[in-house]
């Protein structure tokens, strides 16, 4: 196995590419990092002054940033069942569309989960960590959260914006789904369902997923994910999860923690 994607196990972008290679059962391993020590390895292997996962390494080449390793999975892996030749384009729309409002939902549920729900966040952030490292962000969370609310700029007027543009996306997606469609593009799953699916499953909180479908994640985001828990997109979102999710990956084979 000579693949490794590097993920947070809670980043919904992650999960896009996870989703993506294991649909298309492309063999690979992957690591869950621990928020802040993701930093260092992040800016070294992706090159581009950025700190994001999820990040593709093969052994020909390293590639950060979700949108990208799709591109490049599309050209290097032709045909992609996910991604047929005639729609690539439609599909690549909609996944911007959805890449777009990802930092809001973090925005939005850390917003109101901050202070409630610390325990389960220290939980969600030391789940894949070494006991070392488990030790360092208990200890310095207060530090971490000030520093993530500065980043993600989680103020109470920029969750107010995160609220309307999520209700947005999501009133666009039951726009698209109203002619009775199942599928964004075309007539079968595609990366557009995979990106619309993942960047919306923290707040659909999906069963098969092993953060999201966690009663104890759903207790702690009820409030914040109530605005829209029980719309008609985030139950399509539900329904791609049981038709094509099946077993990720890690549970089925392989995964380490960093
Ligand atoms: N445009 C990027 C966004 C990825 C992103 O924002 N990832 C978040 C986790 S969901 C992250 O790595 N945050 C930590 C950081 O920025 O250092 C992509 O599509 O991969």
């Amino acid at each position: 196995m000579s693949w490794t994607l590097y993920t947070f196990a809670m980043s919904h972008y992650s999960e896009k590419i996870r989703w993506t290679l294991d649909f298309s059962r492309i063999d690979y391993q992957e690591v869950r990092m621990t928020p802040v020590f993701h930093m260092a390895p992040a800016l070294l292997m992706g090159k581009r002054g950025q700190t994001t996962l999820p990040i593709l390494k093969t052994p020909d080449i390293t590639i950060q940033d979700s949108s990208r390793i799709l591109l490049w999975l599309e050209k290097t892996r032709a045909p992609l069942a996910l991604i047929p030749k005639v729609s690539s384009q439609d599909i690549h729309a909609v996944e911007r569309h959805f890449d777009a409002i990802g930092k809001d939902v973090a925005r939005f549920l850390y917003a109101r989960s901050f202070g409630s729900g610390d325990a389960h966040i220290v939980k969600l952030w030391t789940d894949n960590a070494t006991p070392l490292k488990a030790a360092f962000v208990r200890a310095a969370y207060p530090i971490i959260r000030w520093g993530f609310k500065r980043k993600l700029n989680i103020t109470a007027k920029g969750a107010a914006r995160a609220q309307k543009r999520i209700t947005d996306v999501i009133d666009w997606l039951e726009g698209q789904l109203s002619d009775g469609r199942t599928y964004l593009v075309g007539q079968t799953f595609t990366a557009a369902d995979i990106t619309a699916a993942s960047l919306l499953a923290p707040i659909a909180c999906p069963s098969q997923h092993p953060v999201y479908g966690d009663p104890a994640y759903q207790r702690t985001m009820a409030g914040a994910t109530a605005p829209w828990r029980d719309r008609q997109a985030l139950q399509w979102v539900r329904q791609m999860y049981q038709l094509h999710r099946g077993v990720i990956h890690t549970e089925a084979t392989s995964r380490k923690a960093a």
